[in-house]
């Protein structure tokens, strides 16, 4: 327990406020701050503790909810002491506050009281669930994951009368990763009949600069714009990136909803990259039921 309150107080002495961009009322993003000069993962702090294991994470900021208190939280997942790849195991994931004690009471954001997004450490696989809450207040979702490896996971989520903000937790799977794919720079992509188009203002991308990223989605049969696409989560898209490290924090990761609708099946983004280096986009869409989850990198100078 005293542990658990030492990491409380070093998260609240890490949050801090970012400069939040929100480039018009309809279009939120929940970007991660940077923490300038400081370790912000506190993932090293995962032990093993009877049934399993457990990995605790201080929250950041999203982005939202300006002028609300701004309460430290403290995110700790529950896993299985042993996990397989390819068979599905329970998550745990317990909000706490500075005190250590639970947070039960969370706001809705986009349908949902907590928004998991789940990647391998070398940003191969994604998942995005939404975890329910049981009688204690806990989160539970089952995942299934498909190779050995190290997998971070981004709680997001808004304690009832607070900001919203993004936990990263760390957890492993027993074997190794299957050899990444080189990196590429395709910007097109053909999911079942839709083809899925990228559209970058340049490639030459700067860190701290607002770009607009823009989707555009075609039917493969028909050649025009696809005009089935359904709203996800109260969007029309939602676009998750996450910086390429060698273990992700909240700081890398970016979630960003589309603007104003610009014509059938065209999505358009603002997002900035908060560093140099490389990041995973993932363009999540609904077409008629259907999800399409099309993933690109880019490159920020
Ligand atoms: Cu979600």
């Amino acid at each position: 327990m005293n542990r658990l309150v030492i990491a409380a107080a070093i998260a609240s002495s890490l949050l801090v406020i970012p400069g939040c961009y929100t480039p018009s009322s309809e279009a939120s993003l929940n970007e991660s701050s940077e923490v300038e000069g400081m370790e912000s993962n506190h993932a090293d702090h995962a032990e093993a503790m009877g049934d399993g294991h457990h990995s605790d994470s201080h929250s950041e900021h999203s982005g939202e909810g300006h002028g609300e208190p701004q309460q430290a939280t403290l995110a700790k997942l529950t896993v299985p002491s042993a996990i397989a790849a390819n068979q599905p195991v329970a998550l745990g994931i317990e909000i706490q506050d500075s005190t250590g004690n639970p947070v039960s009471e969370f706001d809705i954001v986009h349908e949902k009281k907590m928004h998991l997004i789940v990647v391998s450490d070398d940003l191969q696989f994604f998942s995005h669930l939404h975890p329910t809450q049981n009688e204690a207040g806990q989160f539970q979702v089952e995942n299934i994951f498909p190779t050995g490896g190290n997998y971070t996971l981004f709680a997001d989520y808004k304690p009832t009368g607070d900001a919203q903000r993004v936990s990263a937790l760390k957890m492993a799977v027993e074997g190794n990763p299957s050899p990444s794919p080189e990196m590429t720079l395709m910007r097109s992509q053909t999911l079942g009949n839709t083809q899925v188009g990228l559209m970058l203002p340049s490639e030459e991308i700067s860190a701290g600069e607002p770009i607009t990223v823009a989707f555009h989605l075609e039917d493969t049969q028909t050649q025009t714009p696809v005009t089935d696409l359904q709203p996800y989560l109260g969007e029309l898209g939602h676009l998750v990136i996450v910086k390429q490290s060698d273990s992700p924090t909240e700081a890398d990761y970016i979630h960003a909803h589309p603007m104003a609708n610009h014509g059938p099946g065209h999505l358009e983004f603002m997002t900035q990259f908060p560093e140099p280096g490389n990041y995973k986009m993932w363009g999540e869409f609904n077409r008629n039921g259907e999800m399409i989850a099309a993933e690109f990198w880019v490159t920020v100078q």
